[in-house]
């Protein structure tokens, strides 16, 4: 594969995320996440997995630092979890063991020349602020810069990249209509509209917050995006994509990059009375304006594209020109590269997006260690070296990507599928916690000595 055009700015990395690797659940002072509470509630994940383990990388990161090292990437994307800095999450004075972990990650890091990229909330709120309404509960805004600003004054001095939020459709979404994540919730679309309006005003709140505390910061906000094609020309799969594209990508890029929110998706929520008007009220004046405040890079996390059909009319209405479908992977996820280049070109030439970083970019498959103790992924080599081929013809036709960070570094605890569902480049064994890396590991490695 060829180099990229501007190889000296173009970061190379990989990411993880607190809950899903650290373990440690209980230690030097930690409170609950939301995630501990609904990972021990019967019936939420899969075979009753849950994180007070998870990879151990809690007392392992420098083994895990040193794996990172040898695979050449120059960046490490990582999430702090905010009941080690706020146990409960009201306190007004942080837990500084909890601090101290991340301390020394850091130190660890720079160390071994790998520049940190500190994600302030990948999910795992303290419990103790989800009893208060979590992010349906305006003051959640106020608790959020708070605890921007302790870390980003605790690790100014050596983390200059900052992400708000990761994904905060899948808190929204996930958490209040499909009831997939915490809090658990379905259908309930007033509080998943609050839900991601908090998120996103907390983010513009958030961001004059780190830079006042960081000699040149860069800060931006995650989120998941992909491309919605109908999955036919009819008028019903035409207008549920539309829906689709409003509440899955259009409900946070509309507010961040124009100041406004897909009348379509309320309009079409009012109409199947998913709402109510008056629960419309939440924006506030201001709120978008700060939502908007200009950011340093808008991070993308991309999977797969999303084929939408109108479920409720009858499948033989949608018979006509159906899209032919890539091969999937051990989650079902369609495996489309050419998505990544399309989201891209969208992001561009719709948003006018100043800068964008692939934040995650990875695929799950079991592939497991044979007799020799290898792990032969091939699929996950061609993932990652088709995704990133069709990143780079973006980049040389001039579109602003800086960076690339596959998910993930090690297999880990993937939410509400527990153990089930492996994304690693490094393959661990959830029993004794030994990691092995994969063929994919190894490519990755190659690729980017070739790019140096
Ligand atoms: O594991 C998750 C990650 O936490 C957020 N983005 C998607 C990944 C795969 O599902």
């Amino acid at each position: 594969m060829k180099k990229t055009k501007k190889k000296n700015d173009f970061r190379w990395g990989i990411a993880t995320s607190s809950y899903q690797i650290e373990g440690a659940h209980d230690l030097h002072g930690r409170g609950p996440s939301v995630w501990d509470v609904f990972s021990h509630s019967k019936g939420r994940v899969k075979n009753g997995d849950n994180g007070d383990i998870a990879c151990d990388h809690y007392h392992r990161f420098p083994e895990d630092i040193k794996l990172m090292k040898d695979l050449g990437v120059d960046s490490y994307r990582f999430s702090i979890s905010w009941p080690r800095i706020f146990p409960i999450g009201t306190e007004n004075k942080v837990n500084q063991p909890g601090m101290d972990f991340y301390d020394r990650l850091v130190d660890e890091l720079l160390e071994n020349d790998i520049t940190p990229f500190v994600t302030l909330n990948h999910w795992d709120i303290p419990q103790g602020l989800e009893d208060l309404g979590g992010w349906t509960n305006r003051d959640m805004v106020e608790q959020f810069v708070k605890y921007s600003h302790y870390l980003s004054r605790g690790l100014g001095d050596r983390v200059s990249n900052w992400i708000t939020h990761n994904e905060p459709w899948c808190i929204s979404f996930l958490g209040y209509v499909e009831g997939r994540k915490p809090p658990g919730l379905k259908n309930e679309w007033a509080k998943s509209l609050h839900t991601a309006h908090h998120l996103l005003l907390s983010h513009g709140k958030a961001v004059p917050e780190i830079k006042s505390n960081v000699k040149n910061a860069k800060v931006g906000i995650t989120l998941n995006l992909n491309t919605a094609i109908p999955a036919s020309d009819s008028e019903y799969d035409k207008k549920e994509c539309a829906f689709y594209d409003a509440q899955f990508n259009r409900l946070y890029l509309d507010p961040l990059y124009k100041q406004k929110y897909p009348e379509l998706l309320f309009d079409r929520l009012l109409e199947k009375e998913a709402i109510k008007q008056s629960d419309l009220n939440f924006i506030q004046e201001g709120d978008l304006k700060i939502i908007s405040t200009p950011t340093d890079f808008l991070g993308v996390n991309y999977y797969s594209r999303a084929v939408i059909r109108d479920e409720s009319i009858d499948e033989k209405l949608n018979e006509n020109h159906k899209i032919p479908m890539g091969p999937k992977t051990d989650f079902g996820w369609e495996v489309y590269p050419r998505g990544i280049y399309d989201l891209l070109k969208r992001l561009q030439d719709e948003y006018n997006v100043n800068e964008i970083m692939i934040t995650e970019n990875g695929c799950s498959y079991g592939d497991a260690p044979d007799k020799n103790n290898k792990v032969n992924d091939i699929k996950r080599v061609e993932y990652h070296r088709s995704h990133i081929e069709q990143i780079l013809l973006a980049v040389d036709e001039g579109i602003p990507c800086t960076g690339y960070f596959a998910w993930s570094l090690m297999d880990n605890f993937e939410w509400a599928e527990g153990y089930s569902q492996r994304f690693g480049l490094i393959w661990v064994d959830f029993e004794s916690l030994e990691r092995v890396p994969k063929e994919s590991y190894y490519w990755y490695q190659n690729f980017l000595k070739s790019q140096k």
